[in-house]
C-alpha cells in the first residue's frame, strides 16, 4: 500500500462527503451521515475502491479527525467544511475572548472591506490558537493570521459553534471586528 494512501483517502471523502455524494451516487442523510457499507459499496462501484480497514485507519489517524463513525460504527460523516446543505446539529457555544483565521495575503484588502465570508462553505472557519490559523492560511498563498474579537461578537448577538474536530464555526464576521495580527 503506498503510503499516501491515507492522505488519498482523506481527500477523495472530503469531496464525498462535504461536497459531492452524488458524483458515486450516494445519499447523506439531513445530518450528512452515510451509511458505511453503502459508501464502500458506492467508491467500489465508481473505481475508488477503499478496504474498511483503511477506512477505520483514515477515521481514526486523520490529522484534523475530519471524519467520525456514529455510535454504532455504522454511519460516517465530515464533522466540517460542507458545501452541501447539512444540519450537523452543533449545538451554540460560547467561544473564548479571541479566535483566529488564517488566511492569504492576496484576500486581507477584500476581507477588512467586507469581511469574512462563508463562501462556498455553510460558515466562516475560526482558529483557536495562532499556529492553526497559520497552517489553514498556507493552504491558500502567502499566510496572515486575522484577530477575531469574539468577545464584542457574542456582546453584539453573534452566535458560534464549535465542530466535533474542534474548528471554531459561525455564519460571517463583519470587518469591524478584525485585526491583522
Ligand atoms: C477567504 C480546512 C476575500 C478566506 C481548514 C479563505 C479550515 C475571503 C478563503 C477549512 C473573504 C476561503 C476552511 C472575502 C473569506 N474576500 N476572501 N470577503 N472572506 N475569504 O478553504 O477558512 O483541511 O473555503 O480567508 O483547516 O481557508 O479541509 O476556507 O482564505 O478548517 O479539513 O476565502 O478547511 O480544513 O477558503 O478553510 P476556504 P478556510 P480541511
Amino acid at each position: 500500500m503506498r503510503p499516501d494512501s491515507t492522505t488519498a483517502t482523506s481527500k477523495l471523502l472530503s469531496y464525498v462527503l462535504r461536497h459531492r455524494p452524488d458524483s458515486i451516487g450516494l445519499q447523506l442523510d439531513a445530518n450528512g451521515w452515510a451509511d458505511v457499507d453503502e459508501l464502500l459499496q458506492r467508491l467500489a462501484e465508481h473505481g475508488k475502491p477503499v478496504a474498511r480497514d483503511l477506512l477505520d485507519r483514515v477515521v481514526a489517524e486523520n490529522d484534523k479527525q475530519r471524519f467520525a463513525f456514529d455510535a454504532q460504527r455504522t454511519r460516517i460523516r465530515a464533522s466540517q467544511g460542507h458545501s452541501i446543505d447539512v444540519e450537523l446539529g452543533l449545538q451554540p457555544v460560547a467561544p473564548p475572548d479571541v479566535l483566529y483565521h488564517g488566511t492569504a495575503s492576496r484576500f486581507v484588502t477584500s476581507i477588512l472591506a467586507t469581511g469574512l465570508r462563508a463562501g462556498g462553505r455553510q460558515h466562516v472557519h475560526l482558529s483557536g490558537d495562532v499556529d492553526t490559523a497559520r497552517r489553514v492560511g498556507v493552504r491558500h498563498g502567502v499566510p496572515v493570521i486575522l484577530r477575531v474579537d469574539t468577545a464584542r461578537m457574542r456582546a453584539d448577538g453573534a452566535v458560534f459553534y464549535r465542530s466535533d474536530n474542534g474548528v471554531w464555526l459561525t455564519g460571517s464576521v463583519a470587518p469591524r471586528y478584525l485585526r491583522v495580527l
